[in-house]
């Protein structure tokens, strides 16, 4: 099957989801605004995206079961590996609704984020709740009775924590009244990125997929997380910098990191390279809530050939990561295959 193909099969088990949340609901005799609600919540926030987290269960999952494509696959096979790859998806919505409220974001997914929707507003907290809610619900719906439930449980929980830890050094490291660009680092910079983005969007679909394959050991489980992390700051990187560089058609996003005074890898590298005459620029203009100190910082980013740097920081990163996968000791089962997958999926990406 073609990779449009599998997106679209994928998406096909979606609606099925929400209807199954939405009977808990009837169950408890909610009121149907209350139902209607939660379910333009679930189809506004969780299907919208690029879906590379939940395919990616999906993919490992064939890949480490020896099988040539997803319709490999019996129907309830199918299923229940896709429901891993919707829980994933929900755990990114009930993120990304919280994360654009946290960063005074205006759009996402190409579509106004959901809190600045007519209505929605601050509900929007207890939305990002429930979606990430939807997650247990689905799971104890459909793999209670597996040996790997608690696993899969205690997998969303750390991640999940994981995340939250790097959402809050990447807050408390971009305050709004005070910026000081002496805080930042590369190193800072390095963890970031690793907890907010690399465990849930990275480590975390592999991980299911080779809890439900059965190939879980903790040597397998280890050697995916040592490339896996590193693949997950490689991402958030070109995250950083096409929230710069990148146009809102590209990305489906308007970028705010300048002005919202974010520890990017971005202003980190242009930190190394600055004169002092530069560096006083940025001291003024970074972090400002105004478009043209936004423009006098892109000035100096551009001038300091930024998207050269970044290039070679591509290349070599991938060539690094490679290298590692080409190590990978596949005698219990796990494949390095897995690895070079996500690798070229992400490699040069410009979305
Ligand atoms: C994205 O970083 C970070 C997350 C999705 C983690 C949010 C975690 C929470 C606990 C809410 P970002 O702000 O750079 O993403 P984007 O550029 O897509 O807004
Ligand atoms: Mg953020
Ligand atoms: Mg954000
Ligand atoms: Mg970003």
């Amino acid at each position: 099957m073609s990779k449009e193909g599998n997106r679209e099969k994928f998406l096909e088990e979606f609606p099925e989801l929400v209807h199954e949340l939405k009977t808990i609901l009837q169950n408890y005799g909610m009121p149907q605004d209350a139902i209607q609600w939660y379910e333009s919540s679930l189809f506004f926030n969780t299907p919208g995206g690029k879906l590379n987290r939940g395919l990616s269960v999906v993919d490992t999952y064939v890949i480490l079961k020896g099988y040539k494509s997803f319709s490999d696959m019996a129907k309830e096979e199918y299923k229940k590996v896709a429901i891993l790859g919707w829980c994933i998806e929900l755990l990114q919505a009930y993120f990304l609704v919280a994360d654009d409220m946290m960063d005074k974001s205006i759009t996402r997914r190409g579509q106004p984020c959901w809190y600045r929707v007519k209505g929605v507003g601050e509900i929007a907290i207890n939305d990002a709740f429930m979606l990430e809610a939807a997650i247990y619900i689905l799971l104890k719906n459909h793999f209670r009775s597996e040996s790997y439930y608690v696993d899969l449980i205690e997998l969303f929980h750390d991640v999940t924590f994981q995340t939250e830890l790097g959402q809050l050094l990447d807050l408390i490291t971009a305050p709004e009244d005070k910026v000081d660009l002496n805080k930042f680092s590369m190193n800072k910079q390095s963890f970031i990125v690793r907890f907010k983005t690399a465990y849930y969007s990275f480590y975390l679909p592999v991980a299911l997929a080779m809890y439900m394959a059965g190939i879980n050991s903790d040597t397998d489980l280890q050697q995916a997380q040592d490339v896996l992390i590193p693949l997950g700051e490689y991402f958030q990187i070109q995250d950083d910098f096409l929230d710069c560089f990148g146009t809102p058609e590209q990305i489906g996003k308007i970028g705010t990191d300048i002005q919202d005074n974010k520890c990017s890898w971005v202003i980190n590298k242009a930190l190394e390279l600055v004169t002092p005459e530069q560096r006083k620029v940025l001291d003024e203009n970074y972090g400002q809530k105004n478009q043209e100190c936004e423009d006098k910082c892109r000035e100096v980013f551009n001038s300091l050939n930024l998207p050269k740097y970044y290039e070679q920081y591509e290349e070599n990163i991938a060539k690094e990561l490679r290298e590692k996968i080409s190590q990978i000791d596949e005698s219990r089962g796990f494949k390095g295959e897995v690895l070079t997958v996500f690798l070229n999926k992400i490699y040069k990406r410009t979305k």
